[in-house]
C-alpha cells in the first residue's frame, strides 16, 4: 500500500486546488494508476482502519443489483444515507447499471436488459482471449436520474495464461482457486493435468473522480474482492488490480487527516478467504468472505463532502 501512501503525498505537494461540485475546496492531480498484486495479500489499507463490513456489503448490494439503501440500513451500513431520497432511492446507479442496464432495442437474445456481470463471467468461460470483457457504469441516458453519477465508472477484466516462473513461485497452496460453474469440457480448459489454473485474472478500473483520503480505500478494497471472487467463479487464479484514476484529489478538509496518515508504518496486509463451495457470483454471502489478519492502525475521522 505504499503506491497509496505516495499518492497522497504527490496530491498534497503538487495537486493544483480547485474548487468542486459539493464547494469545498480541493487539490487534485489528473490521471494516476496504482497497481496490487492481490497474490501479495489483500490490499485493504492498514495506515488506517477501515470499515470492512462496510466495503463488503455494499459490494454484494451492487451484485444484487439493488439502488435502495434499506439492504445497507439493515445491514449497519450508512455510507450511501447522505445521498438517498426520501424511500432511500439513489437511481439506477451501479447496481441498476452492472445488471440490467436498459437494452433498446432488444438485444440479439431477446432480453430488455442487458446483465454485464453475467456476461463478463459467462465470457471469462467460454472466451477468455476477449479484449471486451467491460462493465460500464456511465450510462450517459441515466445520469440526470442518478443521485450521484458514477465515480468508479467503467471496469475491464484480463484473462491470460499463467508464466510458467508464475506457476512455480505461486507454488500449489498460495491463491490458486478452483474452478466452477463450468462444464466438463470447459474445465479441461481452465485446469492443468495437477488441477491447477492455467490462467490468471486482472482487473482495472477508470475511477473519474477519486476522494482519495475516504472513498479510494474503499475503491480498491470493494474491486480486489470482486476480482478475487469473479476469478473463484471462473476457474481463474488472482492477479493484478489495476486501479486508474481520473481527477484525483483530497479535500482541503483532510490535509491533517492525510498527513497523519503518511507518517503511519505500512503493516502486514490481511488475507481474504472465500469460501470454496461458490459456484456462481450471485451465490456469495457475507459469511462466505472471510478476512483473516488484519489489523491496522486505528481509524482517522475525516467529513464526507456532500
Ligand atoms: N462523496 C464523496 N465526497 N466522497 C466519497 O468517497 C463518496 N463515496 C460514496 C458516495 N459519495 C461520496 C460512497 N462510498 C464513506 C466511504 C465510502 C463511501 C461513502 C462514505 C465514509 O464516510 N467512510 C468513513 C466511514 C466509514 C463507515 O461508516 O463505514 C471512513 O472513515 O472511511
Ligand atoms: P463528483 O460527482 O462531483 O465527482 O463527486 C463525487 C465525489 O465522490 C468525489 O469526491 C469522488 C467521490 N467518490 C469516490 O471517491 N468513490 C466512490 O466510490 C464514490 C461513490 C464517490
Amino acid at each position: 500500500m505504499q503506491e497509496y501512501l505516495n499518492l497522497l503525498s504527490q496530491v498534497l505537494s503538487s495537486g493544483t486546488e480547485k474548487d468542486d461540485r459539493t464547494g469545498t475546496g480541493t487539490r487534485s492531480v489528473f490521471g494516476a494508476q496504482m497497481r496490487f498484486r492481490l497474490y501479495n495479500g489483500f490490499p485493504l489499507l492498514t495506515t488506517k482502519k477501515i470499515h470492512w463490513k462496510s466495503v463488503v456489503h455494499e459490494l454484494l448490494w451492487f451484485i444484487k443489483g439493488d439502488t435502495n439503501i434499506a439492504y445497507l440500513k439493515e445491514n449497519g451500513v450508512s455510507i450511501w444515507d447522505e445521498w438517498a431520497d426520501e424511500n432511500g432511492d439513489l437511481g439506477p446507479i451501479y447496481g441498476e447499471q452492472w445488471r440490467s442496464w436498459p437494452a433498446y432495442p432488444l438485444d440479439p437474445m431477446g432480453r430488455l436488459s442487458i446483465d454485464q456481470l453475467g456476461d463478463a463471467i459467462h465470457t471469462l468461460r467460454t472466451n477468455p482471449d476477449s479484449r471486451r470483457i467491460i462493465i460500464n457504469a456511465w450510462n450517459v441516458g441515466s445520469l440526470h436520474e442518478m443521485a450521484l453519477a458514477p465515480c468508479h465508472c467503467l471496469f475491464q477484466f484480463n484473462s491470460r495464461p499463467i508464466a510458467h516462473y508464475h506457476r512455480v513461485s505461486l507454488g500449489a497452496g498460495l491463491g490458486v482457486v478452483m474452478p466452477t460453474g463450468a462444464s466438463p469440457d470447459e474445465e479441461a480448459n481452465i485446469l492443468d493435468e495437477a488441477g491447477i489454473p492455467r490462467r490468471m485474472l486482472d482487473l482495472q478500473l477508470y475511477q473519474r473522480s477519486a476522494d482519495l483520503f475516504l472513498g479510494v480505500p474503499f475503491n480498491i478494497a470493494s474491486y480486489s474482492l470482486l476480482l478475487l471472487m469473479v476469478a473463484q467463479v471462473t476457474g481463474h487464479t488472482p492477479g493484478e488490480f489495476v486501479w486508474t484514476g481520473g481527477d484525483v484529489h483530497l479535500y482541503l478538509n483532510h490535509f491533517e487527516q492525510a498527513r497523519e496518515q503518511i507518517e503511519r508504518l505500512p503493516l502486514f496486509l490481511p488475507d481474504l478467504r472465500l469460501n470454496p463451495k461458490v459456484r456462481e457470483i450471485d451465490d456469495f454471502k457475507f459469511e462466505d468472505i472471510t478476512l483473516i489478519g488484519y489489523d491496522p492502525h486505528p481509524a482517522i475521522k475525516a467529513p464526507v463532502a456532500v
